[in-house]
C-alpha cells in the first residue's frame, strides 16, 4: 500500500476511536480529512434503479426483496436508451458519477450486453460509472472492466458477526469473494454498509474494522442510515421499537471513525439524509464525509432533492467537487 493507509487496524484501536470524547474524535477526523481531501468539496453522485424489486435475496432492510411486503413493484431491466436519458439529466444537473443498481442476486449472462452498453454510453457522456448488480463471477467482473466500469458497489452492510441476522440467503464470505473478483478485474471498489439497523456499538466497530483491514481500502465507502421501510423485517422492527433508532451523534461518530481508518477513501453520506437534520449532516461533512447522492430519489426511497441540497451547500459553504479523470486501480497500485 502507501505510506498513509494502514490495513492492520485492530478492533481495539477502532473501538478506542469510537470511545474518544466527541470533540477529540472530530478534531482527529478533520485533521485526516484535510491532509488528504479538498476542504469543503463534496462529490455528487446520482442513483438509478435499472431493475427494481422482486429480488430473491432476503436482506432484512430492503424494500426490493421478494421476501418483504413493501409494495414495491417488480420491473424488468430498463431499456438502454431510457437509462442514458436519465444519465444525461443527472450530468446536466451537475452530477459527477452515475450509479446504476439492479435488484438481482447476480446478473444473468443474457443481461450483460445491455449492461455493457449502459456503461459505455454513460462514460461517453463524461461521467464516472458505478454499477451494483449483486454477486459477480470473475468473467462477469472482467467484462464490466473491459467495458470501462469505474466502480462496483457491493456492501458488507454490517459486522461479520451480525451479517447472518440481517441476510440469510448469502454469506459474508460470498460478499468478499465478489469484492475480490472486482478488485482482480481492476475496477475500483465501493463498499460500505448501513448504520441504524438495531446493531450494537461493537457491530459498528466490527463493520469499520472489516472495511479498514481489507487488503486495499475501498475507494468509496458508503455509510447509509437505515431508511426504515414498512413491510421489511428491519423497518417493522424499528417501527415497534422507536428507541432502537440510531442516535445522531453515534451516526456521526461512525462517519468520523471511517474517515480516520480509511484516510484516502471517499466517505459517502448515503441513504437516510431525507430524515436527517441539516445539523447532523453538517457534522457528517465536518467528520469527513465528502460524497452524497443527489436528486429526490435513491433506488426506491426518497432523497432530499437538489434544491434542498443547494440550499444546505450554500449555508455551509460547500462546493460540488469537479469531475476528475477516474483513477483506475491498476494505475493507482504501486
Ligand atoms: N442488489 C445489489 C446488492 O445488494 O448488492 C445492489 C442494490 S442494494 C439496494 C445496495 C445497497 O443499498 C445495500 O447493500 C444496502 O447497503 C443499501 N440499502 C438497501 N436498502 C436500504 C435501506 N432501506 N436503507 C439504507 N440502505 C439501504
Ligand atoms: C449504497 O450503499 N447506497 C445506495 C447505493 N449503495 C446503491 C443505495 C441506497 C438505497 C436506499 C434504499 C432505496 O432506495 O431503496
Ligand atoms: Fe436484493 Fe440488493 Fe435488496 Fe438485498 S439489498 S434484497 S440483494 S436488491
Amino acid at each position: 500500500m502507501d505510506a498513509v493507509t494502514r490495513n492492520d487496524w485492530t478492533r481495539d484501536e477502532i473501538a478506542a476511536l469510537f470511545d474518544l470524547p466527541f470533540d477529540e474524535l472530530m478534531w482527529h477526523a478533520q485533521g485526516v480529512h484535510r491532509a488528504h481531501h479538498a476542504v469543503g468539496e463534496v462529490q455528487l453522485c446520482t442513483l438509478l434503479s435499472i431493475k427494481t424489486g422482486g429480488c430473491p435475496e432476503d436482506c432484512g432492510y430492503c424494500s426490493q426483496s421478494a421476501h418483504a411486503d413493501s409494495g414495491v413493484k417488480a420491473t424488468k431491466l430498463m431499456d438502454v436508451r431510457a437509462v442514458l436519458q436519465r444519465a444525461a439529466e443527472a450530468r446536466d444537473a451537475g452530477s459527477q458519477r452515475f450509479c446504476m443498481g439492479a435488484a438481482w442476486r447476480n446478473p444473468k449472462d443474457r443481461d450483460m450486453d445491455a449492461i455493457v452498453s449502459m456503461i459505455e454510453g454513460v462514460r461517453e457522456m463524461g461521467m464516472e460509472t458505478c454499477m451494483t448488480l449483486g454477486m459477480l463471477t470473475p468473467a462477469q467482473a472482467q467484462r464490466l472492466a473491459d467495458a470501462g466500469l469505474d466502480y462496483y458497489n457491493h456492501n458488507i452492510d454490517t459486522s461479520p458477526e451480525r451479517y447472518g441476522e440481517v441476510i440469510t440467503t448469502r454469506s459474508f464470505g460470498e460478499r468478499l469473494e465478489t469484492l475480490e473478483h472486482v478488485r482482480s478485474a481492476g475496477i475500483n471498489v465501493c463498499c460500505g454498509g448501513i448504520v441504524g439497523m438495531g446493531e450494537t456499538r461493537e457491530d459498528r466497530v466490527g463493520f469499520v474494522h472489516a472495511l479498514a483491514t481489507m487488503p486495499r481500502h475501498p475507494e468509496s465507502v458508503p455509510v447509509n442510515a437505515l431508511v426504515p421501510v414498512k413491510g421489511t423485517v428491519l423497518g417493522d422492527m424499528l417501527a415497534d421499537a422507536p428507541l432502537a433508532k440510531i442516535d445522531d451523534i453515534e451516526f456521526v461518530r461512525t462517519v468520523a471513525v471511517a474517515r480516520i481508518a480509511m484516510p484516502l477513501s471517499m466517505v459517502r453520506l448515503s441513504a437516510g439524509r431525507e430524515s436527517m437534520s441539516e445539523a447532523t449532516q453538517a457534522l457528517c461533512f465536518m467528520a469527513g464525509a465528502n460524497s452524497i447522492f443527489t436528486g429526490d430519489k435513491l433506488l426506491t426511497a426518497g432523497n432530499r432533492g437538489d434544491s434542498a441540497d443547494a440550499n444546505l451547500f450554500a449555508k455551509l459553504g460547500l462546493k460540488p467537487m469537479l469531475a476528475e479523470e477516474p483513477m483506475r486501480v491498476c494505475e493507482a497500485a504501486e
